[in-house]
């Protein structure tokens, strides 16, 4: 059985509104695409669509700077991805042994605090991410949505992990479902927001860039190296995307 998922309504701001896909602790092209690329304003909206974490160098960093912007007052807000939900789980059944073996096999021992445990918060940022968020013309959240089900909004895990889903722009609501979880070439996203389809992914797989092919691609997309490894925005008024390569290692 699902929890309930957490959902939240955010209200347009005065300014712009940037998606930014899975940074995966790759915190120095994050910072790279906020503040070169993006010349990020406290007055613009910043949304992330889920796994902050995990697999890439820098976990604690990305989280550590992400709430000192909150600090200092930039509107960031989070959808919770599957890396995030599994780091709960985890501490929520916390044993120390595992505890441990789960944040070495994931990258992210960074994230430990006192007492071996994830620091603390890190994990109330976690806990208040909501698994959708709700603007007045998209749907942000990060992995997929089953839309024979009457209720697909209220599915937890499919929030969090379903991947190669239908979408269906009526069933929507009219707005189409911004989304990362699974990584996707850059033709691909340009293409889906070229044409306005009904779900847009924004995942380019910044974590792989020195990889060979991330596993569990969306069905029908063609592997090739140089389509994949940035860390990815799209402005959602100017309908602009930006990619930014992955520099962190
Ligand atoms: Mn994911």
């Amino acid at each position: 059985m699902d929890a309930k998922p957490l959902r939240q309504f955010v209200p347009r701001g005065q300014s712009r509104r940037l998606v930014i896909g899975d940074v995966h602790g790759c915190a120095v092209t994050l910072e790279i695409l906020m503040f070169r690329t993006l010349d990020l304003q406290p007055s613009d909206q910043v949304f992330f669509i889920g796994d902050l974490v995990d697999k890439g160098p820098r976990s604690a960093q990305v989280l550590s700077r992400l709430l000192a912007l909150l600090d200092k007052g930039y509107q960031l807000h989070f959808v919770r991805g599957n890396h995030e939900e599994n780091l709960l789980a985890a501490e929520r059944e916390y044993e120390p042994g595992y505890f441990w073996g789960y944040l070495k096999r994931m990258g992210a021992l960074d994230l430990l605090g006192p007492g071996q445990r994830l620091r603390a918060e890190f994990r109330r940022l976690f806990e208040a991410m909501p698994h959708h968020i709700e603007l007045d013309d998209f749907h942000l959240l990060h992995a997929g949505l089953d839309l024979a089900k009457a209720w697909p909004f209220e599915a937890a895990s499919d929030l969090l992990e379903l991947r190669d889903w239908p979408a269906d722009l009526e069933k929507q609501g009219g707005k189409p479902v911004l989304y990362g979880h699974q990584p996707t070439t850059r033709p691909v996203i340009e293409r889906a927001v070229r044409e306005a389809h009904a779900k847009i992914p924004l995942d380019n797989g910044c974590v792989y860039r020195h990889k060979s092919r991330p596993l569990r691609m969306a069905s029908g997309d063609d592997f090739r190296a140089e389509d994949f490894g940035h860390l990815c925005a799209f402005e959602l008024d100017s309908r602009s995307l930006f990619f930014e390569p992955m520099v962190d290692s």
